[in-house]
């Protein structure tokens, strides 16, 4: 029998259904700031029944320095707040729930995309080998990184209030909760591994130096608005956006069991690579996400668990009978805002269109049908 259909209590999320629709970046956002098509696009995927028990939103920026990709919205400013209320809204109206996921890139950014043009930060000033994305005159253009700056120690506190103040601004425009972005190559991954953290202070060096910033963050954001609103996203062995760390079973066996005492309501797990291969390892050794979930569980942690990256039916029930508590679909949520009703009964899914995932408009973004009847 599948629970993927069944209610879940996520610390004080209550959710309907174990289908949580994951964060997706759509640049559907010019000048940072949340819209109307925003606030069509999530209620049309928040049914209880036939959407998401949870809806993760697309990775939001922090600060105006947390930006990295053109059109992304963000949640610094009350005129942000305000923009995010009719969106929170639309969704609790159709019956569901809505956490904002709150990013800084940290060096995976550009100087046009930074306040005064400034090079974007990061823990040490090494260039990622990876791509951001500018829309010029609606087109959207992948463009190489800018080279960063390393962050100040003095610095730090800074960063870690402006998550602080992400995750109020969170409460006061209605979500149900932030989820922490601690994925997928950007601030706090760069801060965990090696490859990015040449560091030599208190944030560098040793596994625990590396994990503190993200420790930090998640004590800070948790003492904000409660843990039981908080959730966290990991991708432990991705190479996205040029991540790389040559211990990630030792490194994200330390964070969990960091994380472990804070009565979070969910960890996110991105399995393999971002979008890509789930057996991918990097480091040395494939990397065992059950001992990882193991370790967490015996230090005390009682988060669900949640897991994604290619998910489908068959393996989201064997995924929930071995121990997983939610299961994290993408792309299928892009095409098929029912996502829920199909895979409760076994209908076809609609194929996403790859070239409206990034910029534009209504098109392949709140056109995707829903079963009739
Ligand atoms: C795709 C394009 C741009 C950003 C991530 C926030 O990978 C992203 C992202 C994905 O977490």
């Amino acid at each position: 029998m599948t629970q993927l259909f069944e209610p879940l209590q996520a610390g004080q999320l209550s959710l309907s259904n174990r289908v949580v629709m994951a964060p997706l970046t759509r640049n559907r956002a010019p000048g940072a700031m949340p819209n109307a098509l925003m606030a069509t696009y999530y209620s049309q995927r928040a049914n209880p029944k036939d959407g998401a028990g949870l809806i993760i939103t697309e990775a939001t920026a922090i600060s105006h320095q947390g930006q990295g990709y053109s059109d992304v919205p963000g949640i610094w400013s009350d005129a942000q707040v305000a923009a995010w209320k009719p969106i929170t809204e639309s969704v609790h109206a159709a019956g569901g729930k809505i956490v904002v996921q709150l990013w800084h890139v940290g060096r995976v950014s550009h100087v046009d995309l930074q306040p005064g043009g400034q090079a974007p930060v990061a823990p040490s000033a090494i260039t990622a080998k990876t791509k951001t994305v500018l829309i010029k005159d609606g087109v959207p253009q992948f463009q190489d990184t800018s080279a960063p700056r390393a962050l100040e120690l003095e610095e730090l506190p800074g960063i870690v209030a402006d998550y602080r103040r992400a995750a109020r601004n969170a409460i006061a425009a209605g979500f149900d909760g932030v989820e922490v972005h601690g994925a997928n190559g950007y601030l706090l991954d760069q801060f965990m591994r090696s490859g990015s953290n040449h560091r030599t202070d208190a944030y560098g060096g040793s596994i625990a130096n590396r994990a503190r910033l993200l420790v930090e963050v998640m004590q800070a954001v948790c003492d904000e608005i409660g843990a039981g609103k908080v959730g966290l996203r990991l991708s432990p062995v991705t190479p996205a956006n040029d991540a790389f760390d040559p211990q990630p079973q030792a490194l994200f066996t330390h964070v969990v069991q960091q994380l472990a005492p804070l009565k979070l309501a969910y960890l996110h797990f991105i399995e393999g690579s971002t979008g890509g291969p789930r057996d991918f390892t990097q480091g040395d050794a494939p990397f065992d996400y059950a001992a990882m979930r193991a370790a967490y569980r015996a230090a005390g942690g009682q988060a669900a668990w949640m897991v994604n990256n290619a998910y489908d039916r068959s393996l989201a029930d064997v995924a929930l009978s071995e121990g997983a508590d939610l299961v994290a679909f993408g792309r299928p949520f892009i095409a098929n805002p029912d996502l829920t009703r199909r895979l409760r009964e076994g209908a076809p899914l609609n194929a996403p269109d790859r070239a409206t995932f990034y910029g534009g408009g209504a098109k392949g973004y709140i056109d995707y049908p829903i079963l009739l009847n």
